[in-house]
């Protein structure tokens, strides 16, 4: 029963895009320029990891990211790595805002997308699918390549 309902619904799906493809192409427009991302691959064993690349906002109004989710993890929260007397600890951020003409680099130390309860092995070569959630409720999708930290 399960399969039945599964080819069902994967074919009106099909339908769908062909007939919204005008729109969907509307949908993705580029609200920010993503560059330089990469997701950190992890041992099978690690149940975490991190995603990285510089944002810049080309428009000329504020753009405020509230999330950033991946579907090779159950949660992903936007994180700042601070040192404090030597002890470094990260911080949930929960909204990044970016001005006019602003870039925002995520990067190994700094800011960075907290991947967690990873679905399965992140492994090199592998091809990851995002979505980019703003504040005014509109999404971006993009893919992010999965490499090694050296
Ligand atoms: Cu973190």
């Amino acid at each position: 029963m399960g399969f039945t309902q599964l080819s069902a619904s994967e074919a009106e799906s099909k339908q769908d895009s062909n007939l919204e493809n005008k729109q969907d192409s509307k949908q993705d427009t580029e609200i920010l320029k993503i560059e330089n991302a990469w997701v950190r691959s992890v041992l099978p064993v690690q149940r975490s990891t991190a995603m990285y690349m510089t944002l810049t906002n080309h428009s000329s109004t504020a753009v405020e990211l509230l999330e950033v989710t991946l579907d090779i993890a159950k949660h992903s929260m936007m994180h700042q790595t601070v040192e404090q007397e030597g002890v470094s600890s990260m911080k949930h951020q929960s909204s990044i805002t970016l001005a006019p003409k602003q870039t925002v680099e995520f990067n190994p130390g700094g800011l960075h997308v907290m991947l967690m309860g990873l679905n399965h092995p992140v492994s090199e070569q592998q091809v990851v699918n995002g979505v980019l959630h703003f504040s005014d409720g509109s999404k971006q999708k993009f893919t992010v390549p999965v490499k090694s930290a050296e």
